[in-house]
């Protein structure tokens, strides 16, 4: 049992407490603790071991107790009496926007509500809304809700099945007999959400990598097992957060390996165009070979790009492997020369303790000199954004001047003065024009007032691009990836208004985000519009995180002359300066 083991068996005390009605002191007491364990310092073994966790603040008896019995046995009475004592479905109806424990237990209580089919149902018949503290508008919020559970399926975000993704890799490409394997599918595109993690590795024999791969200690079922191909489930902790997946393992011949990587890479809309010309040259296509069409010939290739080679084509990135003109722009030889994560120099939107940051603008800028950037852009939160602990007036000339006196002794980095200004209602700047002359650079962003008409939110958006004093959009919908998705807007236009003000978008870099989506990405470099890769880090450790906004320049072919960040810190200042000046 590891801390992050022990501190999800807490939460899910205090989720199925909630559930139960209990009062907030006591589940508090589980959610905290569950805090505190994840923060343990030193081995938890040897932490019950010696009776030292009696003393750790934030852990009373009754949780000590609990802990200790988890991590002597492995297991918890306690636990599997409370999950009896609730129907499952009420956990999954959590994960409902909008519906928290009390709505849910209101629904099971008055509507013997036990699951999401039921509550769908119900609203449908109209009798939530009938429910005392519901109403017409939660109970269509609810079922917009159900329907994009229903769209998103159990996909999960990039970052966290990359690295599980790499950690059964590793693993498997160590087995004795692997040749070569790689990650393939929708990660290897860098989709931003991933269904399964799809392996493959090529070896002579397969039977003892099926044996090994369905015994890693990852796996917590084993779906099937087969002789060239396995599936299991595989759980990880990922930053604390618990990620479980499919993995399919598929095991060829070293001859077959690039047939099968092209194939298992997709996506199956270009898999099925390569396979047409294929046909179209008298050839067969598939995850094993490239053939004559009765087989008895077959084109040899060692590496992906063999294959292209044999069909008239350049290599095709996988993230360009959409079937959205990629086989067309290679028979014209306009295939882009993809931007890559070293190509940025800098990042322009990202907050400090100034706002809701965890760090200092020294802090951050060093970060940024270690991960080899050249400029640490601040982009803190505006005044009206209390929550975020958004900056007065006052507070912007105290970081102004902390800025001038960090920049003084830094050395192989600079701190831009920028700020993340909120876009108001009525689609005003949330400063005076004057102060906001003040900033190097200004990234304009919706915060508030998500649920606007789209023409509404169309209208706002375009209105702060016309600003004189903006520089470029932050997150253009504010999705939250497989929880929220963004509000209704009209892309086209705010492109367009863009285009037309000679302003930049961001790609925010934010996994949970990725905000322009890369097929907006695409239709906006195809206007001429610069895109910004920006990390929106509130710590040191989420600057790098730019590099998920790199995969999403990528997916929408962006060179790194189409990405504003890729020019050095002198170019980069000029270039802001003449913005300001017109
Ligand atoms: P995912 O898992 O939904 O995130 O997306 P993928 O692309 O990883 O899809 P997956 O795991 O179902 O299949 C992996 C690849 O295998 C897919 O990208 C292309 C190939 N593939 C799967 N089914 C078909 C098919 O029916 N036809 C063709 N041509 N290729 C397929
Ligand atoms: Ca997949
Ligand atoms: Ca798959
Ligand atoms: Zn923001």
């Amino acid at each position: 049992m590891t801390k992050d083991d022990v501190a999800d068996v807490l939460d899910e005390i205090a989720t199925l407490l909630e559930l139960k009605g209990e009062n907030a002191f006591r589940t508090n007491a589980y959610r905290n603790g569950a805090r505190v364990v994840q923060g343990l310092s030193g081995d938890l073994k040897d932490l019950v071991a010696s009776g030292q966790i009696r003393n750790t603040r934030g852990l009373g008896d009754t949780l000590v107790e609990k802990i200790t019995t988890l991590v002597t046995t492995g297991a918890l009475p306690y636990l599997d009496e409370l999950r009896a004592s609730i129907p499952a479905g009420l956990v999954e109806m959590l994960r409902l926007p909008g519906i928290g424990p009390k709505k849910v237990k209101a629904l099971h209580e008055s509507l013997q509500i036990d699951g999401i089919e039921k509550l769908k149902l119900a609203c449908e018949a109209g009798e939530v809304a009938k429910l005392k503290g519901f109403g017409a508008k939660t109970q269509s919020k609810i079922l917009e809700g159900i329907r994009y559970l229903d769209q998103i399926g159990k996909r999960v975000r990039i970052d966290l099945a990359l690295p599980l993704g790499e950690a059964l890799l590793k693993q498997v490409n160590s087995f004795p007999g692997v040749i070569r394997g790689e990650l393939c599918g929708s990660l290897r595109r860098r989709r931003e959400t991933v269904a399964d993690l799809d392996i493959l590795v090529s070896s002579a024999d397969a039977a003892p990598i099926m044996d090994a791969f369905v015994k890693l200690p990852e796996v917590i079922q084993v779906l099937a097992q087969g002789p060239t191909k396995s599936s299991i489930v595989a759980a990880m902790h990922v930053r604390g957060e618990k990620v479980t997946m499919q993995a399919d393992l598929r095991v060829v011949t070293d001859e077959q390996y690039p047939f099968a990587q092209h194939y298992f890479t997709g996506s199956k809309e270009h898999n099925i165009r390569m396979r047409q010309r294929a046909i179209d040259r008298g050839l067969t296509l598939n995850e094993y070979a490239l053939s004559s069409e009765d087989k008895s010939r077959t084109v040899p290739c060692e590496t992906e790009e063999d294959i292209f080679r044999a069909l008239g084509l350049p290599y095709i990135e996988p993230e360009l492997r959409e079937d959205t003109g990629e086989i067309e722009a290679g028979e014209t030889k306009k295939l882009p020369a993809l931007v890559a994560d070293n190509d940025i120099r800098g990042v322009f939107h990202n907050h400090t303790t100034y706002s809701d940051g965890t760090a200092s603008l020294e802090e951050m800028a060093l970060k940024c000199k270690e991960l080899g950037l050249e400029y640490f852009g601040v982009g803190d939160h505006s005044q009206s954004l209390t929550i975020a602990r958004g900056m007065p007036v006052n507070i912007v000339r105290k970081q102004w001047a902390e800025i001038d006196r960090v920049n003084e002794k830094l050395k192989g980095v600079r701190i831009l003065k920028g700020i993340e200004v909120d876009i108001l209602e009525d689609g005003s700047l949330d400063y005076t024009d004057e102060l906001l002359a003040g900033f190097e650079y200004v990234v304009a962003s919706v915060h508030t007032h998500f649920a606007m008409p789209e023409p509404e939110m169309t209208a706002r958006v375009c209105k702060a691009l016309a600003h004189p004093a903006v520089t470029m959009l932050g997150h253009a919908t504010g999705r939250l990836l497989l929880r929220r998705e963004g509000y209704k807007i009209d892309l086209d236009a705010v492109l367009k208004a863009a285009a037309q003000h000679g302003k930049m978008i961001e790609i925010n870099a934010q996994p949970s985000r990725l905000d322009l989506d890369w097929k907006y990405v695409k239709r906006a470099k195809e206007m001429e519009i610069p895109i910004v890769i920006n990390p929106d880090a509130h710590s040191p450790g989420e600057l790098e995180l730019y590099k998920f906004g790199v995969h999403v320049a990528r997916r929408g072919w962006l060179t790194p002359a189409d990405v504003f960040n890729t020019r050095g810190l002198k170019d980069v200042q000029k270039e802001l300066a003449r913005r300001k000046a017109l």
